[in-house]
């Protein structure tokens, strides 16, 4: 801001300042006169803090979610009232199950004709409170620095989550005399949280639990990447020799290729362990629900639960170990505790090499089907594809049923942090603002959306987002013409289906073209391959629309019901 102009003082520069205190570097929105002010103070601020301006509020939570998720600091989205509020109530669910720090500015009607009916007048915290860690209204001119303060504060705090805050007009638009504090609180605050380490006590059961171990198993999940305890992880499993399933943003911990990922032996490690350790991740249905052994007249397996926060231990099942807090502490007195126990590794003998010939075994099967020659296309094809093109740094995204089913079996990443799915909430429609904050967040790093044809169209529109602010991404769509995971479960049940069918073959590419984008439609195996090339060299947004085979089904044990 040049310096001889006045500074902004209203409520609006009161947030954005706070939130680039906090270390949001963007706002994700779509307009709304309530919410001016935050733009003007955005604008106005020194320097200015980006504003990328989306087609759907969902994109703009998700963008929001997805920062947080991959740059491991805040994401910030401003939504106006009302509408703009309930358009975002999915991404923000979302972000509550998936744990990601993220703050949502809302727009909200003047408190002066409040009752009254004025535009989009609506109490939004009462319906936002059970998907967030607070949901509340700032009302005081003067004290909306210190509210998104306050609300960034909490979402960046164990065990993170979706903040929401909205400002009444008067508030947001009001500046407080100039006498009056209101500053940003400092974001200091939250290094006490910080420093919260497990109970040693807690660590010492573990370890005992480890020591007289045959088959153990330590599933990485979600939390141990956000939590930054990732590089702790990894040594602790290296350390400890400990076979290694990842779960969510826990993939990539152990790279591609690890001599302890057994991601792949998944059924038998889960089915003959006789100890899992599950951190930072919930024992839900992505982890059988926290029920493991028993296979083959096995004894059930105890289980250790370990989170970043008291409140994410399970308690739908009995537990034989648990541990709560800072995941680098826990991981770091978890090797310090097993050194000092001087434990015999006994599972290294045979446990540990009959789950990586496991792997190695599922590999070789599956070698066939990923150079599938088939026509119509087999899914699997695609990402024997796809597969050699991505770098280590990839950021890869998947949005859709069985498509997306496919990608995370055969891709695995080679770092943290390049793989993002919707999590455990499950929701269509995260691809486009996913990616859209992967592009920002990692302006050199190939983004590639993998997209349902049924996914594609909850956001597809926001290819025009892409477009307008210049963030190429490569999008892949499996184009099966139905909605796969539920047309071939709903024949399985009933024998028939209903409401499963999309257009076969629609050019879901002339649509990003149509936008500005370019892509193509791919028929044959062989053309993928180019395609996806031409894909990665292209210089705008870019979707291959690959038509894929209706008749497979992904070969599902479970439909997480
Ligand atoms: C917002 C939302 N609506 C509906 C569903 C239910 N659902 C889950 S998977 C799926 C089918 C996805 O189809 P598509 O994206 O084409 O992928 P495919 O399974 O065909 O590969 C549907 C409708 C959901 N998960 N989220
Ligand atoms: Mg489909």
């Amino acid at each position: 801001m040049a310096s001889d102009e006045q500074a902004v003082t209203h409520g609006g520069a009161q947030a954005v300042a706070a939130a680039r205190a906090h270390g949001a570097q963007t706002i994700f929105t779509l307009s709304g006169g309530h919410v001016f002010p935050v733009y003007d103070g955005a604008v106005k601020a020194d320097p200015p803090m980006p504003i990328l301006d989306v087609r759907h509020e969902q994109t703009a939570v998700f963008a929001a979610e997805a920062t947080a998720r991959l740059t491991r600091t805040p994401g910030f989205a401003v939504l106006t009232a009302g509408p703009g509020v309930t358009n975002g109530i999915s991404a923000i669910t979302t972000a509550h199950f998936n744990g990601s720090s993220v703050v949502v500015l809302g727009g909200r009607a003047p408190d002066y004709r409040w009752g009254a009916g004025s535009l989009q007048e609506f109490d939004h915290p009462v319906l936002l409170g059970p998907i967030t860690k607070r949901a509340w209204t700032e009302h005081r001119i003067g004290a909306v620095g210190q509210a998104v303060s306050e609300a960034f504060r909490l979402a960046s705090a164990r065990h993170r989550g979706p903040v929401f805050l909205d400002v009444s007009l008067e508030a947001l638009f009001g500046s407080p005399p100039p006498a009056s504090p209101g500053g940003p609180a400092s974001a200091a605050d939250s290094e006490a949280d910080a420093l919260r380490g497990p109970d040693p006590g807690s660590i010492a059961q573990i370890v005992s639990l480890i020591a007289k171990s045959q088959r153990p198993v330590l599933v990485l999940g979600s939390d141990v990447w956000l939590d930054g305890a990732d590089e702790a992880a990894r040594s602790a499993a290296e350390e400890l020799q400990l076979p290694v399933v990842a779960n969510g943003q826990g993939r990539g911990i152990l790279p591609a290729g690890h001599e302890l990922l057994v991601t792949r032996a998944r059924s038998l490690a889960f089915g003959q362990a006789d100890l899992v350790i599950v951190a930072g991740t919930p024992l839900d249905f992505r982890l059988g629900y926290g029920e493991y052994g028993g296979a083959g007249g096995a004894p059930p397996a105890d289980v250790v639960h370990v989170g970043d926060a008291p409140g994410q231990i399970a308690t739908h099942r009995a537990l034989a170990g648990s541990a709560a807090g800072d995941l680098t502490a826990f991981f770091t007195a978890l090797c310090a505790q097993a050194g000092q126990a001087g434990l015999t590794r006994r599972w290294t003998q045979e446990w540990l090499p009959s789950l990586t010939q496991a792997c190695r075994s599922a590999a070789s099967a599956d070698a066939e089907l990923l150079a599938s020659d088939a026509c119509p296309i087999h899914p699997m094809r695609i990402y024997g594809e796809l597969a050699p093109l991505l770098e280590p740094d990839s950021v890869v995204i998947g949005d859709g049923g069985d498509f997306v089913s496919y990608a995370g079996k055969y891709i695995e990443p080679r770092q943290p942090g390049g793989w993002l799915d919707p999590g455990p909430y499950g929701c269509l429609g995260t691809g486009l603002g996913y990616a859209i904050a992967a592009r920002i967040a990692r302006p050199a790093a190939q983004v590639v959306l993998l997209l349902g044809d049924g996914a594609a169209g909850f956001s597809l529109m926001d290819v025009d987002t892409l477009v307008r602010h210049r963030l190429p991404v490569v999008m892949i769509c499996g184009n099966n013409g139905i909605w796969g995971l539920e047309k071939h479960p709903m024949q399985a049940l009933y024998g028939y289906d209903v409401a499963a069918d999309l257009q076969p073959q629609c050019r879901y590419d002339q649509v990003v073209a149509a936008l500005g984008g370019a892509g193509e439609l791919v028929t044959r195996p062989e053309e993928i391959g180019p395609a996806l090339r031409r894909a990665f060299s292209a210089d705008v947004p870019y979707l291959v629309n690959v038509v894929t085979d209706p008749q497979v089904a992904y070969p599902r044990s479970t439909t997480g019901v």
